[in-house]
């Protein structure tokens, strides 16, 4: 009862932390603060199993780890508190205020970002030592369970756990108050609601007739923004304010620029279609998309800017304090780079950057999309290292020639007889010419390769098969416009991006 004194305690204390920091500090929730710090130290290989093991749904499985030694720390401040008076109490206020002096060192950090946890210490503390005067004395807990004994221990015992339930709810309820009041007053959400995308100048290219093949489990040619991998450091995710929001570009330049969201907004736009991945996409992942991206050419603000001539780094950072290093020429040649303010026809959903985010074509994303973008320092490589170049990634990230079976998929079964081969292809901004494929043994095949939007995304191709009863080791391989065929060696995605052919294994049905 001692430890379920100290979980409830902690779970109120939480409560009001998180609704504290809804209220008065979006960003510094005590859990974010604490998730956001373990992010951020978080040697390189542990981001990789994080991602390996949970995908896309890595911050949950944080958060879920967070709250299950919270309620182990907890329970051992209520047993301590029992046996060593005022001990668990000051653990907790010591814990709370911990926290709040982590809190301030966060880049989105406001002046009182420190508060939510100390008033979170302060209220787990306060409860965990009013529940534990609660808890009935050992000995009349024990006779109790005595059928014969009389009925005050079993009432004193009602009356403690009714108190720590009720203790306990009022936590949970603080902290989904928190939660809806964090997502209702975001700022953010209500100015996207309220933004009208510009026309662009320059339209995204036409999908060719052809380009978007009709074969039930095929990946779509532009992926919707609902199904759009979402990978980033963020565990609550930035709200900018687009009427605040600011871009400075500075370093080796000869030209200061700065730029509001309405001067972007009435700048000339374009729109693009570029295929973006991330460098922990294993060989037949899920962390790519292709999606429409509205936006200004960085080109264009980096030709006002005028970067000096022995730079060759630009280093973005978004609010949240991410960083990517992108060569410069990348971002000065005729490739679309953008400093995209919209997604699919819609301005970009705050979990994708809004209110601006950079995208930029042939590049993984973590030396080159940042998002919720505020700052292009233009620097040199040996002068600046980024997020994760700074955790061992590799300096620079060029996406990796790479083909993916989506059909059949992987362990479903198939039936004999007149069947399909089909998948995506991707070399962002050099293009691909064709893929093969190959079945068990046999010979490499040809695949019909559907038109390519642009070189800048990828590419859907199919094959014909006459499907045999019996267990198939299917496997593709690209070759990109340049000649190179993908290669067979098998590397993990650290340090710059996995390779290896696709193959799976199907069992086909008599
Ligand atoms: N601010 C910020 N931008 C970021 C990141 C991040 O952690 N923080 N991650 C990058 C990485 S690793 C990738 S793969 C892309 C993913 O963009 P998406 O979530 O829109 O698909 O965003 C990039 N931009
Ligand atoms: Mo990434």
């Amino acid at each position: 009862m001692a430890a379920a004194a100290g979980v409830a305690a902690v779970v109120l204390g939480a409560g009001v932390g998180e609704l504290t920091a809804a209220l008065f500090a979006p960003s510094s929730s005590p859990i974010a603060v604490v998730g956001g710090a373990l992010i951020d130290a978080a040697p390189g290989w542990a981001k990789e199993l994080a991602i390996a093991w949970f995908g896309t749904g890595d911050k949950a499985a944080l958060l879920t780890g967070i709250g299950l030694v919270l309620l182990a720390v907890a329970a051992l401040a209520g047993l301590c508190e029992a046996r060593w008076r005022r001990s668990g109490v000051v653990a907790l206020i010591v814990l709370g205020i911990v926290v709040a002096m982590i809190a301030p060192t966060r880049a989105d950090a406001g002046s009182s970002s420190w508060i939510p946890a100390v008033i979170a210490g302060l209220v787990a503390a306060s409860a965990l030592g009013l529940l534990i005067n609660a808890v009935p004395a050992r000995a009349s807990a024990e006779s109790a369970e005595d059928p014969g004994a009389d009925a005050e221990p079993a009432a004193s015992r009602r009356r403690f756990l009714g108190w720590a339930g009720g203790v306990a709810v009022i936590g949970v309820l603080a902290t989904i108050g928190g939660s809806l009041a964090r997502a209702g007053s975001a700022v953010a959400t209500t100015a996207r609601q309220a933004i009208r995308l510009p026309r662009p100048v320059v339209s995204a290219p036409a999908v060719p007739a052809g380009a978007e093949l009709d074969i039930p489990g095929l990946t779509p040619l532009i992926t919707e923004n609902k199904d759009f991998y979402r990978i980033d450091t963020a565990l609550v995710v930035p709200t900018v304010d687009p009427s605040e929001w600011r871009l400075r570009i500075h370093g080796m330049v000869a030209q200061e620029v700065q730029l509001s969201w309405s001067e972007l907004l009435a700048l000339p736009m374009v729109e693009t279609t570029t295929t973006i991945s991330c460098v922990s996409n294993e060989v037949g992942g899920g962390l790519i998309g292709n999606a429409v991206w509205l936006g200004y050419p960085i080109r264009e603000l980096l030709a006002k800017a005028q970067p000096a001539a022995d730079a060759d780094m630009v280093l973005s950072t978004s609010v949240d304090g991410f960083t990517a290093g992108t060569p410069l020429e990348v971002l000065t040649d005729d490739r679309n780079a953008l400093l995209a303010i919209g997604m699919n026809g819609t301005p970009l959903p705050l979990e994708h950057g809004f209110p601006v985010r950079m995208v930029v074509p042939g590049l993984y994303g973590y030396v080159s999309a940042t998002k919720w973008v505020t700052d292009i320092e233009v620097t040199r490589f040996d002068r600046a290292s980024a997020y994760w170049t700074s955790r061992g990634w590799s300096a620079r990230g060029p996406i990796k020639l790479e083909s993916r079976i989506d059909v059949p998929r992987e362990g479903r079964g198939v039936s004999a007889g007149q069947s399909v081969i089909a998948g995506v292809a991707w070399q962002p901004h050099t293009g691909v010419s064709g893929v093969e494929v190959q079945v068990d043994d046999g010979p490499w095949q040809r695949a019909e390769l559907a038109p390519a939007i642009s070189d800048d995304t990828w590419v859907q191709w199919q094959l014909p098969w006459q499907a045999e009863a019996g267990d198939h080791r299917i496997r593709c391989r690209a070759t990109d416009a340049d000649g190179n065929t993908q290669t067979e060696t098998e590397a993990p995605p650290a340090p710059d991006g996995a390779t290896g052919w696709h193959t799976i294994r199907v069992s086909v049905g008599s």
